[in-house]
């Protein structure tokens, strides 16, 4: 039965319709009242991913393969997958996607529709499954699993008829029906030509409701509509970042159908811009979304593993920087990091990665907000300084604010903020104010928190600070307020 678009479900967390009758007071509420679906929520909290870029490039030093190599030359030494899973746990690393298959079509699995797989391999005398021992290793340590699996396959004979998109359908169910569970499956819109010269229209439908038929719990990631890519592959994410964005290319057969699944919403054309939802940006939506920032880069200039670049693995200050521009934005981190030839994490990377881990440890040690007095109450004070982003304080835009004094001066230099975004993400401006003879001077201010924000300033010594939310859109629900040095 059809539905009209404007009788249909239009409310659910996740995504609204705006009417045309709304004005901007409406639009604003209705975007304040949106919240991640539990699946998307749980991956927010992640903060930290981590990307293995491995395959047959990795043997003949390219990027981006050509499909036609020879399946022979994939032979590790001496695969480790366990030790990839317990590298990047130590790291703080909670979730890892592997490349099942990138644009050269070579799988990392022995898929049943191609040869061209580790099959085909001298690596355990063709026995041998990659994504299995990833998974497993993940179950081990507790750490989460996901796939990415290439839409452009310049090897698939098919590739450029309708037959590709069963062929994937194949490769897809393989991967979700035979590891256990999958949180994330990451699909790239990379859509080149394949070997007869054609290109493929891609069943992107017909892939999503697989995934949450197979794998319901799994976030699909930026050709998805579970995860945002936010727009560069620097490690570094906007300074006003909103995960509720505009989706004026909403699904109407999805919302007439009254989809709980999340699948109204295709990704959206232009993610590369500076703001991509400010008030600005929601005046002429059709419909809003909560639609969240994965922030992708490589410790390495490239993605697959090269010799040449052991000398180029970014240093843990610049990971670190990374870390306050991605997660510290109201993002989730995706740091890749490929596996070497023998198939283990090379000790440059493992040993930045440690430094890095050292480094946020050293920073994130002690909440100095935990030792103030404040007129909102130790209570609340405890609500801010705990461990749980679900517990919060409700704050108003404009009057709302926290004042702390210490009998001590504490000395800090950087600035964490959540807020608790089951209940919707809101704050668009905050200053932190130290007083000072007498007057409160400015020392630090943002735009939007969500999630989380961290900031860093030049080091502060005071026995009183306050912070404000001058502009927000309706009651702000805090989580947690952190000082550091
Ligand atoms: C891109 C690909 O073309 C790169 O090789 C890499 O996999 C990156 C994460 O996504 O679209």
């Amino acid at each position: 039965m059809l539905v009209p678009v404007a009788m249909a479900s239009a409310q659910s967390t996740t995504f609204v319709l705006i009417d045309p009758a709304d004005d901007m007071n409406a639009i604003v509420r209705k975007a304040a009242a949106l919240a991640p679906s539990p699946r998307q929520l749980r991956w927010q909290q992640l903060e930290l991913t981590a990307f293995f870029h491995y395959g047959i490039n990795t043997y003949t030093g390219r990027e981006w393969g050509d499909g036609k190599e020879d399946p022979k030359l994939f032979n590790p030494t001496n695969l480790d997958a366990d030790q990839w899973i317990r590298t990047v746990k130590a790291a703080g690393i909670k979730q890892v996607i592997i490349t099942a298959k990138h644009h050269d079509g070579f799988c990392l699995w022995p898929s049943e529709v191609t040869d061209h797989s580790v099959e085909s391999s001298p690596w355990k005398n063709g026995k041998g499954d990659v994504v299995r021992e990833v998974a497993e290793a993940c179950r081990k340590h507790g750490i989460g699993f996901g796939v990415y699996l290439s839409p452009w396959d310049r090897n698939a004979p098919m590739y450029g008829t309708e037959a590709y998109n069963d062929f994937f359908v194949v490769q897809l169910t393989e991967l979700l029906t035979r590891y256990g569970k999958v949180d994330e499956v990451w699909f790239d819109g990379a859509n080149g030509e394949g070997p007869n010269g054609k290109r493929q229209v891609y069943d992107f439908p017909r892939w999503y409701r697989l995934i949450r038929q197979l794998q319901p719990e799994a976030v699909i990631a930026i050709m998805g509509p579970d995860v945002r890519w936010v727009g560069t592959e620097s490690g570094y994410g906007r300074e006003t970042e909103w995960s509720v964005v505009p989706a004026n290319n909403i699904d109407p057969a999805a919302v007439a159908a009254g989809s709980q699944q999340g699948l109204e919403i295709k990704p959206m054309g232009d993610l590369m811009g500076s703001d991509l939802g400010s008030r600005d940006k929601l005046k002429n939506a059709k419909a809003l979304v909560w639609y969240p920032a994965e922030t992708d880069v490589s410790i390495r200039p490239g993605w697959f593993y090269h010799e040449k670049e052991d000398a180029q693995v970014k240093n843990a200050e610049k990971l670190n920087d990374i870390y306050f521009s991605s997660v510290g934005r109201n993002g989730v981190l995706l740091l890749n990091i490929p596996p070497d030839r023998r198939g283990r994490i090379h000790s440059s990377d493992s040993l930045r990665l440690k430094e890095w881990a050292d480094q946020r440890a050293a920073i994130f040690d002690t909440n100095l907000v935990a030792r103030a007095a404040s007129a909102i109450g130790r209570g609340s004070i405890r609500k801010l300084t705990d461990a749980s982003d679900a517990t919060d304080i409700l704050l108003s835009p404009g009057s709302g604010m926290i004042d702390l004094t210490f009998k001590t001066p504490v000395s800090f230099s950087v600035l964490a903020l959540q807020e608790n975004i089951r209940k919707g993400q809101r704050v668009e401006t905050f200053i932190l104010e130290q007083y000072v003879q007498g007057a409160w001077k400015e020392v630090a201010r943002g735009t939007t928190v969500g999630y989380k924000r961290l900031l860093r300033f030049p080091m502060v010594t005071a026995d009183r600070v306050r912070l404000r939310f001058p502009e927000g859109r309706g009651d702000l629900h805090l989580a947690s307020f952190g000082l550091y040095r």
